[in-house]
């Protein structure tokens, strides 16, 4: 059942497209698509006024970026379960972790990295040829979400459909550079099994079966998604977000981000703290789906990139997500008479199309979905076996 209250705002919008069955299309943006690389390289020595940011939501940059923090790292071939306790711990704290030891060669991830700048380096025309729309976000973009006047984060991405087989559009795979393609499945493959050990992972950590959350997720049935985030050169980075605040609405994310160039924040209380990329690790967070399903035993956090004069930057964000169709709500073991559900159950193609027609809005679609304002006091968490 598609929820009313969605179907309505994204109804309120001027470009969308009602379908039968009550669900909705996206069908346009509502502004011509202008490129951010395009504008940097343009050397313009002031932003436009549609990427400058409320006072509230500007990056404090004056101190810079040196004092950035290393979330948890967590060893996969640590003798302890693969580090399922220190999952918990990072989880508990942080949303958010780097993992190493993940087993994805090295010499992949730099051809994934490679073939992506030089992709980012064609000719405008060239890139254009994959200029995505918001029915389905594939393809070259520039902005997430479709609301008109909206103030525009300093980033342009490409975003692909990995799984379900039957969402894959060959066409929209880029044909230059050589080897994209090729690289990107191969890529996409690894970080998929990764993507499979990591739910396991968060099933033990969250005191659960080995295999109980990857079937709640839908066994085999799952959905991938990759979006290569491109953040060109911007002159007054004081004013702008290259992405703003937001929680990942889908399962795991696991991130690729250039550990020469830091940019990703992650709140930690009313704080942002700058993550050091440690070198040769992913940096992997819980999204909304895993919130959901554990009944917020584990929170998805917001995280936010902020962007430099110097230099461009260059990310891969693996979004590891459930069976699309398949109604989900909390696991029933961690829903007790003192912790009721929380979240009611909706299908991901529904919960997605909020960020699909809003673009990054902090952490207010999961708070719109809880039942309930806060845990009454007296709702603990279940004891949690690490
Ligand atoms: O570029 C980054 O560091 C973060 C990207 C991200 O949060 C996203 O793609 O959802």
């Amino acid at each position: 059942m598609v929820d009313q209250q969605l179907i309505r705002f994204t109804l309120d919008r001027a470009r969308v497209k009602p379908e039968p069955m009550g669900s909705v299309q996206l069908v346009d943006w509502p502004e011509p698509v202008v490129r951010v690389q395009t504008l940097s390289e343009n050397g313009l020595a002031t932003i436009p006024a549609h990427y400058i940011k409320p006072h509230a939501d500007r990056p404090s940059l004056s101190a810079g970026l040196d004092g950035a923090a290393s979330i948890p790292v967590v060893d996969l071939e640590d003798s302890d379960g693969g580090g399922a306790a220190a999952v918990a711990e990072a989880c508990r704290e942080w949303g958010f972790f780097q993992v190493v030891n993940h087993g994805v060669d090295r010499g992949l991830v730099e051809r994934a990295v490679e073939v992506w700048r030089a992709f980012f380096r064609l000719p405008l025309e060239e890139k254009q040829a994959y200029a995505n729309s918001p029915a389905t976000y594939e393809g070259y973009g520039s902005r997430l979400g479709i609301d008109k006047g909206a103030i525009l984060d300093w980033g342009d991405y490409f975003f692909l459909h990995l799984l379900p087989e039957k969402l894959k559009s060959p066409e929209k795979w880029p044909a230059m550079p050589t080897h994209c393609r090729q690289t990107v499945q191969e890529y996409g493959d690894e970080l998929l099994k990764l993507c499979k050990r990591l739910m396991k992972l968060l099933s033990i950590s969250s005191g659960l079966d080995v295999d109980r959350l990857p079937e709640a997720f839908g066994g085999d049935d799952v959905g991938a998604t990759l979006r290569v985030n491109y953040y060109p050169k911007c002159p007054q980075p004081e004013l702008a977000l290259g992405l703003s605040a937001h929680s990942d609405p889908g399962g795991i994310t696991v991130l690729l981000a250039d550990d020469a160039v830091k940019g990703l924040q992650v709140r930690k209380g009313d704080r942002w703290v700058t993550v050091q990329p440690v070198p040769c690790a992913f940096i992997v967070n819980v999204g909304d789906q895993i919130q959901i399903l554990t009944n917020a035993i584990y929170k998805s956090v917001e995280h936010r990139v902020v962007v430099n004069a110097e230099k461009e930057r260059l990310s891969l964000a693996f979004f590891y997500n459930p069976k699309s169709d398949m109604a989900m709500g909390p696991v029933a073991e961690l829903v007790t008479a003192d912790r009721p559900a929380m979240y009611p159950a909706m299908t991901f193609d529904e919960y997605r199309l909020f960020i699909r027609s809003k673009g990054p809005k902090g952490k207010s679609q999961v708070k719109s979905h809880q039942k309930y304002d806060s845990l009454r006091p007296t709702m603990q968490p279940p004891c949690i076996r690490a």
